[in-house]
């Protein structure tokens, strides 16, 4: 899906268990600003709700299971996480929703930026309108 991508990092295995390492530039395209995660979340919750306009991030889901929905003014994806060793890589302007946490499920998130509330979009009717406008001018720059 435009402006999407699931990310396969490379573990690390020897006998005492797995590792992953990630780094700028090596398995990571954006320089990392921020990282937070997301626990602790109830049968039912459904979170996001939003889209960015600027922000690139990687959702992985480090334990457990954790579902998210991608979604453009066009089309729309389900992703399931299920392994720490899967990233989804979540760029400008998609609508996104994470839910189904399994129990004990921790959603890990690299961000190329810092926090900043004006960057959200919260609104799904004024998603829409800036996002159409935005893959337009996308595709005509191509
Ligand atoms: C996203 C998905 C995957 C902060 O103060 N600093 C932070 O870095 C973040 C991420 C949030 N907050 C505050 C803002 C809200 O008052 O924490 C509260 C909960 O944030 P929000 O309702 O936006 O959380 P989610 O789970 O709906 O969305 C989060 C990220 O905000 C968002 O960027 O892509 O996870």
């Amino acid at each position: 899906m435009i402006n999407c991508k699931k990310v396969i990092f490379k573990e690390i295995t020897d006998n005492r268990g797995k590792m992953i390492p990630i780094e700028y530039p090596k398995q990571l395209e954006f320089p990392l600003k921020r990282i937070y995660y997301i626990y602790d979340v109830d049968k039912g919750i459904r979170r996001g709700y939003h889209s960015h306009n600027d922000l690139e991030q990687i959702l992985i889901a480090v334990h457990g299971k954790v579902k998210v929905l991608i979604k453009t003014p066009f089309e729309e994806e389900i992703i399931e996480l299920t392994n720490p060793n899967e990233g989804l890589y979540i760029g400008p302007m998609i609508w996104r929703e994470m839910f189904d946490f399994e129990d004990g499920a921790v959603l890990l998130v690299l961000a190329n930026h810092e926090y900043d509330e004006n960057d959200y979009i919260r609104d799904y009717n004024d998603y829409e309108k800036k996002a159409k406008q935005y893959f337009k001018e996308s595709s005509e720059e191509k």
